[in-house]
């Protein structure tokens, strides 16, 4: 629900708060304050850019995991070199975000040093965005692409049962001195989340996301969460949320969105599988004509602004520069219902 659950009391908060908050309710439910300080960034950049899908909404689920026992909340990432341009981060079936924090860092130095590389996280809970990770790796001069399953709750186009995830693609690419150009959606027709976040408002979702369990086209978001979701421009969103389960799941030896769901058990914790991170050296594939290729670069994007179209990630870096300095606003039911987390 882009704008959060709407038409209801709403509390303030400031970034700061955001982020004790999180790290409060995620250490009292028993994880590690390596990895509840990791997720605790994460959702507070979410609820900053205004992704309310991916904020301290995410909380819930996140304490629903942990208490669930499967996920394991001090998983200790571990790093392995596969090849010159690959690193692989086993995260033990943690949370993916300290998996990420330690083999970014070394896919950077792989991808500076050798023009290409590629970041593999296997046996991961995953339930982030996946903006705050390619703008990490553009922001330090790297184009990035990443990729990821989730449950099986999608049904490719043409069919009604559930195979594919959410699916999400991001992609950044770095702009000296300016905010990068990133987008990142789920290759379903909108995220999970936000369906969720239409059920917890009484609000009915639009054609064309969901159908319900007897594979009729639905509006009510709770017989859509029982049935399946659709993908984005049909086939063609079909075939990209195929194309991430092959490279985020079966190439990397991990589990599919069908696979991930039988692993949950009908907990409804957060999905389990592994995720593809890939960096790009504009240095050393324009090889000695970068400067024309952000020349070139920054002429489309001014042809794309310039006749009145936004950037992807625009909303969000627009939200961002707000709540940097007014801090962000929660639903009230929402904040009472994360509050209720924290234990002892
Ligand atoms: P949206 O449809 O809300 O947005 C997708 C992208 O399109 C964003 O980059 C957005 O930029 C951009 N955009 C939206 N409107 C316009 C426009 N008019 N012109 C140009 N660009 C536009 O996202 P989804 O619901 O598909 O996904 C939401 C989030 O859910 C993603 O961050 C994704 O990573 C996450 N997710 C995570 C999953 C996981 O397994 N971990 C699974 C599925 C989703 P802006 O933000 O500025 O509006
Ligand atoms: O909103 O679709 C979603 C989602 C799945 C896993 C994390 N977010």
């Amino acid at each position: 629900i882009a704008d959060e659950e709407c038409n209801v009391d709403t509390v303030s908060l400031s970034l700061d708060e955001v982020y004790q908050l999180s790290v409060r309710v995620l250490t009292s439910n028993g994880m590690a304050d390596d990895h509840a300080r990791a997720i605790a960034r994460v959702i507070t950049a979410g609820q900053r850019d205004e992704c309310h899908s991916h904020g301290i909404y995410r909380l819930l689920v996140c304490v629903r995991s942990l208490r669930d026992g499967k996920l394991v909340g001090d998983a200790k990432p571990q790093i392995s070199e596969l090849s010159p341009a690959i690193v692989r981060v086993d995260a033990g079936f943690g949370y993916s975000q300290l998996a990420f924090e330690v083999g970014s860092k070394i896919l950077v130095e792989k991808a500076r040093k050798i023009g290409i590389a590629a970041l593999v996280i296997n046996n991961c809970f995953h339930f982030s965005a996946l903006w705050p990770e390619v703008e990490a790796i553009a922001e330090q001069g790297l184009a990035a692409l990443a990729m990821t399953p989730s449950h099986s709750w999608v049904a490719p186009a043409g069919g009604t049962k559930p195979v594919f995830g959410t699916n999400p693609i991001a992609f950044a690419w770095p702009r000296p001195g300016k905010f990068p150009f990133v987008f990142d959606f789920a290759t379903s027709a909108i995220a999970r989340g936000d369906i969720e976040l239409h059920r917890r408002a009484g609000k009915d979702i639009p054609l064309g996301w969901a159908v319900d369990e007897a594979g009729q086209p639905t509006t009510n978001p709770a017989a859509a969460l029982k049935g399946a979701m659709l993908t984005f421009g049909g086939h063609k969103g079909s075939a990209l949320s195929a194309m991430v389960e092959l490279l985020a799941g079966p190439l990397l030896g991990d589990l599919t969105s069908l696979e991930s769901q039988k692993f949950d058990e009908g907990v409804g914790a957060t999905p389990c599988h592994g995720e593809l991170v890939l960096a790009f050296n504009p240095e050393t594939f324009a090889a000695g004509k970068q400067a024309d290729g952000e020349r070139f670069a920054e002429a489309m994007f001014d042809a794309i602004v310039g006749q009145g179209a936004r950037l992807p990630s625009q909303r969000r870096f627009e939200a961002r520069v707000r709540s940097e300095t007014k801090g962000v606003q929660v639903s009230a039911q929402l904040y009472s219902d994360v509050q209720a987390l924290i234990r002892g």
